[in-house]
């Protein structure tokens, strides 16, 4: 099945090739179909997910996956959340975004550190498809007090996993594919699309 995801995210691209990879999708990306953005103008992972899977659709004339995501964190009573890409300012790397977290961070015990990562995951047969499919996932860590580690993305090298003493940038790619967030969140929606029959919106237990 070719399916487009709604990503300009690299991080999250490697991400959900390397998952969907051994399954029959052929999944392209959206920069393959066009290259204009999309505002995420709405006020939960769920409505952004949906505004980037539908405009992907639209725009590639298949059916598209989309994620939104982000780090919510306690001591800030959920910030930065949907607005994690751009904490810093609009056009924020992860670099800026990290340094502002731990310098809002600074005085906060570590006790008091607890964040998790939130993932909405959409998928949609067309661009005005009324019955998404709709899967959300958390992944529940502390920040870190100084970045540590090479590999993932945004917030990963501040993300600490008390229970591995390591942050989420020192785990290898297979392995944080198979805990995180997202990875979550795709097993739950690969589940719905096994339950669900070509050309109908019925989903798994309907
Ligand atoms: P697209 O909208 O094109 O997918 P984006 O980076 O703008 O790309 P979001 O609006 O969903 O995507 O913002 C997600 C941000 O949350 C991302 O830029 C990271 O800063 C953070 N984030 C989400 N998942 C993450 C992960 O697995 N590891 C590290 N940071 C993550």
């Amino acid at each position: 099945m070719r399916v487009v995801l709604a990503t300009n995210n690299a991080g999250k691209l490697r991400e959900l090739q390397a998952l969907l990879a051994p399954l029959a999708f052929e999944v392209l990306p959206k920069s393959q179909f066009t290259q204009e953005e999309v505002a995420e103008t709405g006020t939960s992972f769920v409505e952004n997910a949906l505004i980037k899977a539908r405009h992907a659709a639209r725009a590639a004339k298949l059916p598209a996956i989309a994620d939104d995501s982000g780090i919510e964190v306690d001591a800030l009573y959920g910030a930065p959340g949907i607005y994690s890409a751009r904490y810093a300012s609009a056009q924020a790397s992860d670099a800026d975004n990290l340094h502002k977290l731990l310098a809002e961070l600074a005085n906060t015990a570590d006790a008091l550190r607890t964040a998790r990562y939130r993932c909405a995951l959409v998928y949609v047969r067309t661009a005005d498809d009324a019955a998404p499919l709709i899967c959300e996932a958390t992944w529940e860590g502390q920040i870190a007090r100084a970045s540590r580690g090479t590999g993932g993305f945004g917030y990963d090298p501040i993300f600490w996993l008390p229970e591995r003493r390591l942050t989420a940038a020192e785990l290898s790619a297979d392995d944080k594919n198979r805990i995180s967030h997202r990875a979550q969140a795709l097993q739950q929606l690969l589940a719905l699309l096994r339950g669900q029959s070509p050309g109908t919106h019925s989903q798994a237990g309907y």
